[in-house]
């Protein structure tokens, strides 16, 4: 075989042929910037120039993957995989640490990220929000709006204003890079997202379309209906076209072989027929919270059959847009996550996996997506009735093309929970005759959870295609041929006929084809197996017939000089034919042949005069064994000195839910915002108090300690807690100082308005048994509004003493600090919060993408009373909680680890209870491929002595020598939240 398929490949290779340039529907990778275009819509599509567009989107999170380099990879991923359009959230709080500034540099440089699809030859759709939900904290709003009037998501004044600021620099952005002004690739925008219950306020809506329009944005506005709930259909403050989300498996991952019957939107058309029907958010994958089961679960609820028959049945149901939400998750770094929702990992079980790995579902959307694209008679169709198939447990749609007759039918089960597996035959009529019996010889088969979309009447470049029972992948002409690619499940048999004048001239040049020639209808019939690939020239056509497997080694390119069809590498990135020369960039995961089929008469390799792939070095990793260590929360000492601290003593707060407890102590109110923050409060002594009540709310998973005088009282997760005071703790006369550590553990999204101003922090106190007043300072993240790091900016650090101090950073001097191992701590191993600081030196070879993450791991048996924050390089990459899980491996974002070069790890660990914290951290390798991009560091501070100088006072304090258990601790629960709050009004819809 290999034989023959060289010499196929030479003669395609030798072939130099002028080719006509793409339709205009797709982005040309090398389109000069002035370029201008047109986007319009009909009742069919968006149109691109007048052409009819299916969209084929992926949802991408700039800010799930703070390294701009590595932007380019998953989006040279997300194009390779058939993808037309990516589809991005600009989420606000994420460039705004205070209100009026705005930062778009570095990992926030969205221009960049616009020009990087561009470049990638992608769309965008627009989605800028305000809101945007997206399991981001505060969904997206800024947390600084949590102290400002005007009710969220409406047009009262206050938050009017503060949203305009937002999207007045947003838009503006946006605007510059849309297509229509050749400038950019962006085709659509989204007005809000899944603006939907409460108020429904259409001036607001309406607002947002006009403020768009003003800041000069002119491609189609649309709206993302949470649902198929008719929402923003039309009438004031409805967007040019309605879409909306489905999610059908919802997001139970816990029991991934449990599917729901899918729905058939189709009724949905009649709704606003003048406009496209489009989903914008299509499930790709599913988040999972804390303590679920993990993202291989949702990878399987959302596997590749339930891309396959979901996305068909859409098609079915004449969407001619959907974006598949996610195709690369990424990762909650830093406190972006909302804690209702998720923890670090993203990964969301989506296509391209956290660690920026192609998955077997990559696979299933690269089939969908090369067939999209390249079958453009898909984005014009009407509803036809459908043939009834033979058997009644599977059910056939049909839609046909009203311009050239191409006729579509999904063919699956009538309840797609079903795992049977059933067969069926079609009737088929249409302009190339009447066929009572598709297939002619066999049937088609469906198996359970499966979908097939089958192609009758068409022109496939320059040959009739008049039915396949196998699926199209991609066709395209190279040269002097029609090149196809069909696949099919391996070993089911398939049958293609195509009409001809006269007998075509057949050839069987690898695979087991019959065929059979009928010369009164002009009809060649090719019936077969699908078994690996077959290869077979008919006249100028050149029919490769796959299975499913085989289809993963191919890829399409379209260069400014004609398309190319590769086999072999694990991944094709870029292709351009330079003078006959054909340039491939990608990714190989083993040596390989690289087969292609293009016009041109040599082929480059990354960069390199090879049509050979490479496998990856093996590499090493250091082990992590040697610690250095420090005791921290130097704040829990009476002496410490707080004279620096802000004064918590407001009477007022701009807050419905601050009212009635006074001094205001949310944390918000005085600037701090994310992660940690301390608390020091006064009482004079009147020897009779017997205990602390305190309610501080943390959020789902953020928990809270306190000391008195030094002396540890215990801890509680979100909401009130009585903690009783021991004899012998309180002062004799004068003060008595209480020092609470509250973690906020992310701010809620928007589930009814301002859900998301829940204020975090301290809420109220009071000593019991003993009336006296108690005075407060506060203490957060170094800089509060003004992060003194803004190249990782506010979500990156809280006010633990050793981020203040910048112990998470490189190049902070730790020579002082006792050495140690992590499975046999030393030191304090009390409640308390403590410092591990490690570095590993790496040497990884260039040329190749090595996935590195860190594995967090406690001694069998020991107690998982405590949470660690894991700081590489500066960044804080994850947040473990031993108690809950499920996440104990920590991708490391791509451009953080420096891969030949010195890496500072360091631990921030607070535990509970006595003898517990991490017993192991583990560098992992999680694959390499040979190739990749050059992915450069991440601009980001190192230790600086001047910026990070701590008071000397506060450093001298140490803790209290002998920290002891409060017996008044609660006991824990999974989700140790005696939280008085409901988090999602029971009975309200859940509303975004
Ligand atoms: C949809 C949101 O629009 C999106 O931001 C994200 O939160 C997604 O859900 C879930 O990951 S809302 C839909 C579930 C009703």
């Amino acid at each position: 075989m290999k034989g023959r398929w060289r010499s196929l490949l030479l003669a395609a290779l030798l072939t130099v042929i002028p080719l006509t340039g793409p339709a205009a529907a797709t982005p040309a990778q090398a389109k000069p910037r002035t370029q201008e275009h047109t986007v319009a819509y009909d009742q069919y599509s968006v149109k691109v120039d007048g052409e009819p567009l299916y969209i084929w989107g992926a949802e991408f999170h700039y800010f799930r993957l703070p390294s701009p380099d590595a932007w380019r990879d998953v989006l040279q991923k997300i194009k390779a995989d058939g993808f037309n359009a990516v589809s991005l959230y600009f989420d606000w709080g994420y460039h705004s640490a205070k209100p009026g500034s705005y930062d778009f540099t570095g990992i926030r440089d969205v221009e960049r990220l616009l020009d990087e699809a561009e470049r990638a030859g992608l769309y965008v759709i627009a989605r800028p929000g305000p809101y945007i939900n997206a399991e981001v904290s505060g969904g997206g709003f800024p947390a600084w709006r949590k102290t400002r009037k005007g009710v969220n998501r409406t047009s009262e004044t206050g938050y009017l204003d503060d949203a305009r600021e937002w999207m007045s620099r947003i838009n503006r952005i946006i605007a510059r890079h849309q297509l229509t002004r050749g400038t950019g690739t962006v085709i659509l925008y989204q007005v809000e997202n899944e603006y939907q219950g409460g108020r429904h306020d259409a001036d607001y809506m309406q607002t947002l379309i006009e403020w768009a329009k003003s800041d000069g944005i002119d491609v189609p506005t649309f709206v993302n209906d949470g649902g198929a709930n008719k929402n923003w259909v039309s009438g004031k403050g409805a967007p040019a076209i309605y879409g909306f989300d489905a999610y059908p498996q919802g997001f139970d991952c816990s029991q991934p072989d449990a599917w729901k019957n899918l729905p058939d939107y189709s009724y949905v058309n009649d709704w606003k027929p003048e406009s496209p029907l489009i989903i914008p958010e299509a499930q790709g994958g599913a988040f999972d919270p804390w303590g679920g089961t993990g993202y291989q679960d949702c990878a399987q609820l959302t596997g590749t059959d339930f891309t396959r028959v979901f996305s068909k049945m859409n098609i079915a149901a004449g969407v001619t847009g959907q974006s598949f939400y996610m195709t690369y998750g990424g990762t909650n770094w830093g406190w972006l996550a909302d804690p209702n929702a998720v923890y670090t990992s993203y990964d969301y079980g989506a296509p391209i996996n956290e660690s920026r790995q192609l998955t077997d579902k990559y696979q299933e959307f690269k089939r969908l997506g090369y067939f999209v694209n390249s079958v453009r008679s898909l984005a014009r169709t009407d509803r036809a009735e459908a043939p009834t198939p033979s058997d009644e447990a599977l059910r056939v749609d049909r839609r046909v093309n009203p311009d050239d007759g191409t006729q579509f039918f999904t063919v699956r089960h009538a309840d797609t929970r079903v795992k049977d597996k059933d067969e069926t035959t079609l009737s088929l009529t249409g302009a190339d005759g009447d066929y009572p019996r598709v297939p002619q010889q066999g049937t088609i088969t469906v198996d359970g959870r499966d979908a097939k979309l089958l192609v009758a009447g068409y022109d496939l470049g320059d040959q009739r295609l008049v039915y396949s029972t196998s699926e199209i992948m991609t066709h395209a002409r190279v040269g002097d041929r029609d090149v196809a690619l069909l696949y099919g499940r391996k070993s089911e048999a398939g049958e293609t006929v195509l009409r001809y004048a006269k007998r075509p001239k057949v050839t069987v040049l690898d695979g087991d084809v019959t065929t059979a020639w009928d010369a009164e209808r002009g009809d060649l019939r090719l019936d077969y197996t699908h078994d690996g690939l077959a290869r077979v020239l008919v006249n100028g056509l050149e029919l490769l017939i796959a299975d499913t497997a085989e289809t993963a080694r191919w890829w399409r390119q379209d260069t400014a000089a004609g398309p190319v069809l590769v086999r072999g590498p694990s991944l094709v990135r870029t292709a351009e034919l330079d003078d006959g020369t054909l340039k491939l960039t990608g990714d190989s995961t083993d040596a390989s042949k690289i087969e292609v089929i293009a016009d041109a008469t040599k082929v480059t390799w990354n960069g390199r005069e090879t049509a050979v792939t490479s496998a990856p070095h093996p590499i090493e990793l250091p082990e992590l064994t040697t610690w250095k260590y420090k005791e921290e929360a130097p704040e829990s000492a009476p002496g410490f000195d707080d004279s620096a601290w802000t004064t918590a003593a407001r009477l007022s707060a701009n807050n419905a839910e601050l009212d009635g407890s006074l001094p205001v102590l949310a944390m918000d109110e005085y600037g701090y915002h994310h992660g940690d923050v301390w608390y020091r409060g006064r009482f004079t002594t009147t020897g009779k108090a017997t205990a602390i009540a305190l309610n501080a709310n943390t959020g789902p998973t953020g928990q809270y300690a306190v000391w008195l005088n030094g002396s540890y009282l215990g801890s509680s997760g979100d909401g009130a807690h009585t903690f009783d005071i021991p004899a012998g703790t309180l002062a004799a006369e004068g003060d008595n100082v209480l020092s609470v550590l509250v973690e906020n553990a992310g701010h809620n999204e928007e589930w009814g308005h301002d859900y998301s101003k829940e204020p975090r922090g301290l809420l109220g106190a009071e000593v019991i048994g003993g009336a006296t007043t108690l005075t407060w300072k506060i203490q957060g993240g170094r800089g509060a509004e003004n992060p003194v790091d803004t190249a990782r900016g506010q979500y990156n650090n809280g006010g633990l003493y050793g981020e203040r101090a910048g112990w998470s950073l490189p190049g902070y001097p730790d020579n002082g600090w006792s050495r140690t191992t992590l499975s046999g701590q030393t030191g304090k191993t009390g409640p308390g919060v403590r410092w591990y600081r490690t570095t590993a030196g790496l040497d990884l070879p260039r040329g190749q993408d090595d996935a590195i993450a860190l594995d967090l791991a406690e001694p069998k048996g020991t107690s998982t009373d405590y949470r660690a924050q894991i700081f590489v390089n500066g960044w804080l990459i994850g947040r473990y909680l031993a108690d809950t899980g499920p996440q104990t491996r920590f991708v490391i974002p791509k451009g953080i680890l420096h891969e030949q070069g010195g890496n500072t790890i360091a631990l921030a660990v607070w535990s509970t209870e006595k003898a517990s914290g991490p017993g192991s951290a583990t560098l992992v390798d999680l694959g390499a491929s040979a190739g990749g991009i050059r992915v450069r560091t991440v601009d980001a501070p190192s230790y600086d002595a001047r910026t990070y100088a701590m008071p000397a006072s506060g450093a001298r304090v140490t803790v209290s020598a002998e920290p002891f258990l409060s017996p008044a601790r609660p006991p824990r629960s999974p989700s140790r939240s005696p939280c008085r709050r409901t988090r999602r009004p029971p009975g309200t819809s859940n509303w975004r």
